[in-house]
């Protein structure tokens, strides 16, 4: 799967990326202006072009973890895991009865307020995707317990924060970075959880998914627009 970070409150260019053909966006709540009354709005138009909508919250907090999940959200994303406890935390957060504890209300969006079969809702619910970013010193010291804990899909290594925690912040390709990822991939593999990361060039980008990354997150739709936008400029005026 390849998506897109979202850091724009407009739908529209939500909207357009799902008509590119980006398997998802994410709708970010840690880095970006996005609020619970534009993630519906966002989420709608992940919807109506056919992509799946995640949303990164802030970190592991079972308000804002059970609100995205509330607007319809196809998935969640918690970032700076740094314990087994932590990863617990965020899996009770969203998921219902038996997997966790999230707080129940079946009129909000996601039970199409109030009309789902309440069977289904609960069902579908506990299908949703949940990923998990390792990305500080702590979670690769605590990585193989984080990687026992059941309930959640994706284990996503955020390379910025991690190249900023092995004292390189920025540089991500950089060959001790290379070296981490691929032991946490491996490590990962080995239980079973899909893995997912950051690129933001195209040659990382492949390289990347050759490695076996399912879920991969390529830049930010406003960088996209701004690159596009200066490629014209230059390209015009040569
Ligand atoms: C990181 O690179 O640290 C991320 O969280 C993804 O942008």
């Amino acid at each position: 799967m390849i998506g897109v970070f979202s850091k724009t409150t407009d739908s529209n260019f939500v909207e357009a990326l799902g008509l590119a053909g980006m398997d998802f966006i994410i709708l970010d709540q840690e880095h970006g202006p996005i609020h619970n009354e534009t993630l519906h709005n966002h989420v709608r138009a992940a919807r109506v072009s056919n992509m799946t909508a995640v949303v990164r919250v802030k970190g592991v907090d079972a308000n804002a973890i059970g609100a995205a999940l509330d607007a319809g959200a196809d998935g969640v994303q918690v970032p700076n895991i740094g314990t087994a406890e932590e990863a617990s935390r965020a899996v009770d957060a969203a998921r219902f009865f038996p997997t966790g504890n999230r707080g129940v209300c079946r009129f909000v969006k996601a039970a199409k307020f109030g009309s789902a079969p309440k069977a289904e809702y609960f069902q579908n619910a506990n299908e949703k995707l949940l990923i998990l970013q390792v990305e500080g010193k702590e979670g690769i010291v605590n990585l193989d317990e984080i990687l026992k804990v059941d309930g959640y899909d994706i284990l996503f290594i955020g390379p910025y924060d991690l190249s900023q925690s092995l004292g390189i912040p920025g540089q991500i390709d950089h060959p001790k970075m290379e070296e981490l990822m691929n032991e946490v991939a491996e490590k990962a593999k080995k239980q079973g959880k899909k893995l997912g990361t950051f690129a933001d060039s195209i040659t990382t980008a492949r390289k990347l998914r050759n490695r076996g990354f399912q879920y991969l997150a390529y830049s930010v739709d406003i960088n996209i627009f701004l690159e596009a936008a200066l490629k014209i400029k230059e390209e015009i005026t040569e």
